[in-house]
């Protein structure tokens, strides 16, 4: 069967493409074999991965594998055992041989821009402990107690994982705000969780320019009442303003704490929550999705060994920012769980030079790498040259993730990044999942590769492709990615998401109606050898360069704009971002449209939300398509913005009749004719 119809950023799926690694062959298997495998794990899925979490260690074992929770579709993994994630991670080596292992190896920006001198900090496993006991102690002092919440607004500094992995030894809640969103979503996911300390830097580097971090923190306090005191970490020099009674600095506590400092890991129940990580989705505020300690490790554990091989002397490079989920499971919990060193980094991809990745990857002998297509389509366009002058031949196992890697970006991967002889994936998974779902397993099983595609679902996960009421469609044909049963790592007692029992029902379980199966929000297609190709989503959800965005959110943030009436946002493909984000904007009377109020508005969501999803374009009408209801017609703004024939689009609006839909396409195209902006 071949790809043909399918394709992604224009690039048919080679759907028969086999690519064989020669020096793989020893553990390469065949298609059927793998299946066979999965088969049989899925059918006796509680089995399955009762086996798997015997491989990390409980405090005690739990009684029972799997338990329906209070509300609908919510479970409990392994329900009675206890257990800490940060034992896991620090305790367990520091007790074993591990102990004086390298860690973390920590890269600052380059701050004068031209690459040195270069900042690098390095912790073996026991400083780690030491460190993470030091301000456990400390967090301790302050009185923060096991269930209390916290806050974590920071750049990518060892002092992040640090917290992490502090609270998660405490039993304290924990959410991470990325660092390059505003005050306003800040503030929006501190008051969602009720935090009452917030840790925060003063500032940090980011291509030069300082980023006065702590200002922004500021903004945010004003509207938080929850927020008793915060810490914050010197990282930049730059001024900030304390509050007296509220604000303290990091390096003043932990100075006041005993060298020696120790706290005992909080013995966790499996299902207790670990953090709550805040993900868009198609209306409303952000959805804080929970995970615990229990299953979740027991999902990162196992896809650290069957996705990345890790093994002990391998470097492990993720490029993620803690702030998304990949950072929380890839950078933090799973490489540490694992044992592994994992190097981590501040700054950009391109600067000071477009080799920075490179250069780490030459210098620190990285073997595993953890990248995404946006930076790979980002970095293809400078060239083969500024790859090809660093030894990359410590390199044995790349994947992607984020989103869709078209072919060719997949491609360069694999022979100019790869030189051909390292296998390359692109996990699947999402916040929600907790873990990768669907991935190439080279240190379990590699069936052949093939451009681009997901590969096949893991071992324990039942995944599929389906319509709309459950039923798998056929192989090649689109459909609604799904997660049949439970797995370990999925959204946690006592709500799945924060707050929300009935929300999280209805976003997953209710697109297909009484099966029982997890939507993922994505298409797919299955091909003929049971290998899944995520296709993008099938909602209002944009990835953004990876970044995952609610077109609703950014909707709020223009139309919070004084000269904005109405907006309606929908992502178009784009070479290097995957997607990117176009406005269509009602304006106020009075107003007028034009080139100075459309950079405004661009202004005006990087201020109010944040710099990653400021529209490519904003268009100016005077009115958007609308059911007789008042809805707007999404799907027919979305196709119009991609520019799908008005044939494609009568049957999208599930509200309209046919004939409405075609009146609002036709006044909406010739509303939009001529503008450019
Ligand atoms: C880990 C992460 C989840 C959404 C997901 C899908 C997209 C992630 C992908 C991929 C195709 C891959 N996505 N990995 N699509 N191939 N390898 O990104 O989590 O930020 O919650 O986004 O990302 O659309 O539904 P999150």
């Amino acid at each position: 069967m071949s790809g043909e119809g399918v394709s992604f950023l224009g690039e048919p799926l080679p759907f028969s493409e086999y690519i064989e690694l020669p020096n793989w062959r020893h553990r390469h298997v065949g298609i059927e074999a793998y299946r066979e495998f999965w088969r049989r794990s899925v059918e006796n899925h509680e089995d399955f991965w009762a086996s798997v979490a015997r491989e990390i260690e409980w405090f005690s074992p739990w009684e029972k594998v799997l338990e329906k929770g209070e509300h609908p579709h919510v479970y409990r993994w392994f329900v009675g055992g206890k257990i800490n994630i940060s034992y896991l991670c620090l305790d367990k080596h520091v007790r074993g041989w591990r102990k004086n292992k390298l860690a973390l190896i920590w890269e600052g920006e380059p701050v004068d821009g031209k690459g040195e001198p270069r900042e690098v900090r390095k912790f073996t496993y026991y400083e780690l402990w030491r460190e993470i006991n030091k301000i456990a102690y400390m967090l301790k002092e302050l009185g923060i107690k096991r269930g209390d919440k916290v806050a974590l607004y920071m750049p990518m500094i060892p002092e992040l994982p640090m917290m992490l992995l502090a609270l998660a030894r405490l039993g304290a809640i924990f959410t991470v705000i990325f660092s390059g969103f505003s005050a306003e979503n800040l503030a929006i996911r501190i008051n969602d969780l009720g935090a009452s300390l917030l840790v925060t830097a003063d500032g940090f580097y980011r291509r030069g320019r300082l980023i006065n971090l702590k200002e922004v923190a500021d903004k945010a306090l004003e509207s938080t009442p929850s927020i008793e005191r915060v810490i914050v970490v010197k990282r930049a020099g730059n001024e900030v303003r304390m509050k007296q009674g509220r604000d303290l600095w990091l390096h003043e506590e932990l100075a006041k704490t005993p060298a020696a400092a120790y706290v005992e890991p909080e013995r966790m129940n499996s299902d207790d929550i670990l953090y709550v990580l805040y993900t868009s989705g198609t209306t409303g505020k952000p959805k804080g999705i929970i995970h615990d300690h229990g299953g979740y490790a027991v999902l990162l554990n196992a896809t650290m060994k069957w996705i990345f091989d890790i093994r002990d002397d391998d470097i492990y490079f993720c490029v993620a920012d803690i702030g998304w989920v990949t950072g929380h499971s890839y950078i933090v919990f799973g490489p540490m769980i694992a044992g592994a060193t994992l190097v981590m980094y501040e700054g950009s991809l391109d600067y000071p030079e477009p080799d920075r990745w490179w250069a780490m990857i030459e210098r620190y002998g990285v073997s595993v790498f953890y990248t995404t297509p946006t930076a790979v389509r980002m970095l293809m366009r400078f060239g083969e040259e500024p790859v090809k002058k660093h030894n990359l031949s410590t390199l044995r196992i790349i994947h992607s993730v984020g989103e869709p890697i078209n072919p060719s970006a997949w491609r360069w991967l694999y022979e100019v990044v790869g030189d051909s002889r390292c296998p390359v994936g692109s996990t699947w998974w999402m916040t929600e999942t907790g873990g990768i779902m669907i991935s190439h397993a080279p240190g379990l099983m590699l069936v052949p590769l093939k451009p681009g595609t997901n590969g096949m679902p893991l071992p324990g996960v039942d995944a599929d492709v389906v319509d709309e009421n459950g039923e798998p469609v056929k192989p090649g044909e689109r459909g609604l990615l799904v997660i049949k049963k439970p797995w370990p790592g999925m959204p946690a007692p006592p709500t799945g998401m924060w707050g929300e029992p009935e929300r999280y029902r209805q976003v997953y379980f209710e697109k297909i109606k009484d099966r029982g199966f997890f939507f993922s929000g994505d298409y797919a297609v299955k091909d003929g050898d049971g290998y899944i190709w995520v296709a993008g989503r099938a909602d209002e959800v944009l990835k953004v360069a990876g970044h995952r965005i609610g077109t609703y959110e950014l909707e709020s943030a223009l139309v919070s704009h004084k000269a904005v009436a109405e907006a309606a946002v929908a992502g178009v493909p784009d070479e290097v971002k995957g997607e990117v984000p176009i406005a269509y904007v009602v304006l106020k009377e009075g107003y007028k449209p034009g080139p100075e109020i459309a950079e405004e508005l661009k202004r005006w969501v990087k201020e109010s939300f944040g710099p990653i999803a400021v529209p490519s374009n904003v268009f100016f009408v005077s009115k958007l398509p609308k059911t007789r209801s008042g809805k707007i017609m999404r799907r027919l703004v979305k196709a119009v913005a991609v520019g799908k024939p008005l044939g494609d689009v009568t049957t999208l609006e599930d509200e309209a009749a046919v004939e409405e839909v075609r009146q609002a396409y036709e006044e909406f195209t010739k509303a939009l004719r001529g503008q450019k902006t």
